[in-house]
């Protein structure tokens, strides 16, 4: 992406027109018709962490971007940017209104309020910019967070700072503020985010889960989610479980129209800032050689390995047959 944003725009020029225009069409397959700049997944449950996406569609008019610069709220806190390549970062660091209770216990009282990326942005691209941060559990729920954003171009300057009042219809607004809904954590989703998740170095791995399993199966699949806060690159590697021989990882993809299972014998990769999500159809662990079939309801240790984070335990929560979706995951029942 970094290499084709730096390609000049070669008009009439046919080939290089259109990979930029495929390109173009990839990234913008998301983007919602507004063209404002926007939070990508808006919707945030408080007493976790919340991986802030802001999406910036065009420039100013035809102008490009220069700089992004985002003011952070209030009770959004150990804010962290993700490096962005071929982009500047610098952050103002400040105290908060009042202590926050974080994880662990831990209290946080002071943190990045603003984050600016100096870099440039044409107007033929779509691009996101992204931190990491913790909404802490006193926040109110069903109230909406807004991250005035001030955009810069070339030629001009976008304020994305309007706040809606009381009854005001967001969508009046000429350039309204990114904003996110704050939602709260049901009961079942905190226990299922408490229940699964484990810290291992900058590596956070939370609700793996696996399904009961047939008696003849000699294989189960192993779901969860594994983030990387880090700055460094890791990598999944396998792993071992005392129910059986170990641990593979696996990517389920469809060629031809059949869908097919390879062991990823490289490890599967989780980039700085990355999120990666191992589930049905997709990434996932595949426990090898079971000597006894996974029964609903049960929980199977086992120990992960990852290049650099090393060993890690985890407890996979056997669902159903044919589950779909972790028990918490909220959708299952
Ligand atoms: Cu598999």
């Amino acid at each position: 992406m970094t290499i084709y944003a730096r390609m000049p725009f070669v008009k009439g020029h046919a080939m290089i027109n259109r990979s930029l225009l495929f390109i173009a069409a990839l990234g913008t397959a998301a983007v919602p018709a507004s063209a404002h700049v926007f939070v990508q997944s808006g919707a945030a449950t408080i007493g976790g962490s919340y991986r802030a996406v802001l999406a910036v569609p065009h420039g100013c008019g035809a102008s490009p971007t220069t700089k992004i610069t985002v003011q952070i709220p209030e009770g959004m806190i150990a804010v962290k940017p993700m490096p962005k390549p071929g982009w500047l970062i610098e952050t103002k660091t400040g105290p908060y209104a009042q202590s926050y209770d974080f994880m662990h216990g831990m209290k946080a009282s002071e943190g990045i309020k603003q984050i600016s990326w100096t870099g440039k942005l044409d107007n033929n691209f779509y691009d996101e910019f992204v931190f990491s941060a913790y909404l802490p559990a006193s926040l109110k729920a069903d109230a909406p967070l807004y991250l005035p954003t001030l955009q810069t171009c070339e030629n001009g300057s976008e304020d994305w700072a309007q706040i809606p009042a009381t009854g005001e219809d967001p969508h009046s607004l000429k350039s309204p503020a990114p904003a996110l809904r704050l939602a709260a954590a049901s009961p079942k989703d905190a226990m299922a985010q408490m229940a699964g998740m484990v810290h291992a170095g900058d590596l956070m791995i939370s609700a793996p889960w696996t399904r009961a399993t047939p008696p003849a199966a000699k294989v189960a699949g192993g779901y969860l989610t594994i983030t990387n806060n880090g700055k460094t690159s890791d990598k999944l590697i396998g792993g071992s479980f005392a129910g059986g021989s170990r641990i593979e990882v696996h990517e389920m993809s469809v060629t031809d129209g059949v869908m097919k299972m390879r062991p990823l014998n490289d490890g599967l990769e989780i980039k700085p800032g990355a999120t990666v999500k191992l589930e049905p159809g997709g990434y996932h662990l595949m426990l090898m050689d079971l000597k006894k079939p996974f029964t609903k309801g049960d929980k199977v240790k086992a120990q992960l390995q990852f290049e650099k984070a090393g060993t890690v335990d985890i407890e996979l929560d056997v669902n159903a047959v044919g589950a779909s979706a972790p028990a918490g995951g909220g959708h299952a029942h």
